[in-house]
């Protein structure tokens, strides 16, 4: 009897560190998340696309055509109600190229002032390549935009931003709590559910 036991891996088509953290927590210690830092492919996928189904689709498609393997990727978005649902599939380089955090969380609230209208929603899209067909998972956390920056933790525009239910935004929140509210983790969860339905022959 061979008595290792080797756990699952899945290529996670990202660059993002802290989604890669939150993902891993969200799948817990049944499937291990390889980054593509740690699957040692440096690239930068572009995400040319008007909607965050086909930028995921585009991350996991070139991936799978790189390494031949299965691998999943996802495209997250802000969608403001008060900006006709700006950021949205732009949400990484709302304020230029240099896609820094902070300018774009000074461009949103700018954009937002006067607005008494706070509602938005992060909705994130998982794309799954696996025996090369494509399935598609969907996690919604809806909230509001407060008028200050909160907190120091998370990334992007997780200091300005607090899910229904909660008195505190994302940013003060550690990654198990943000989890328990998350888009995210939402769409992980049936990434995992699809994954225990489908297993391995
Ligand atoms: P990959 O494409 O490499 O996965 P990315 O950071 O470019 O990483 P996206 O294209 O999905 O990811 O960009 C979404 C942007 O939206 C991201 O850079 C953040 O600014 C923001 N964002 C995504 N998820 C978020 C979250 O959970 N909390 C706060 N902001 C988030």
């Amino acid at each position: 009897m061979n008595a290792i036991n080797h756990k699952p891996t899945l290529i996670f088509a990202t660059n993002n560190v802290h989604k890669v953290e939150e993902i891993q927590a969200a799948i817990g210690d049944q499937l291990e998340v390889i980054s593509l830092k740690q699957a040692g492919i440096d690239i930068d996928i572009p995400e040319p696309h008007e909607t965050l189904e086909a930028n995921a689709s585009e991350k996991s498609s070139t991936i799978h055509r790189l390494t031949g393997n299965d691998c999943f990727s996802e495209d997250t978005g802000l969608e403001v109600d008060a900006l006709n649902g700006e950021p949205g599939v732009k949400s990484a380089r709302y304020a230029g190229d240099d896609r820094s955090f902070s300018n774009n969380i000074d461009k949103l609230l700018h954009k937002l002032q006067g607005h008494t209208d706070r509602k938005a929603r992060f909705r994130t899209v998982i794309s799954l390549i696996r025996d090369g067909q494509e399935h598609l998972f969907e996690g919604i956390c809806e909230g509001r935009i407060l008028a200050n920056p909160a907190g120091e933790q998370g990334f992007g525009y997780d200091p300005v931003f607090t899910p229904d239910g909660a008195t505190r935004s994302f940013a003060e929140m550690n990654m198990e709590e943000k989890n328990h509210y998350s888009h995210r983790r939402k769409a992980a969860d049936q990434l995992v559910a699809f994954l225990k339905m489908q297993p391995r022959r």
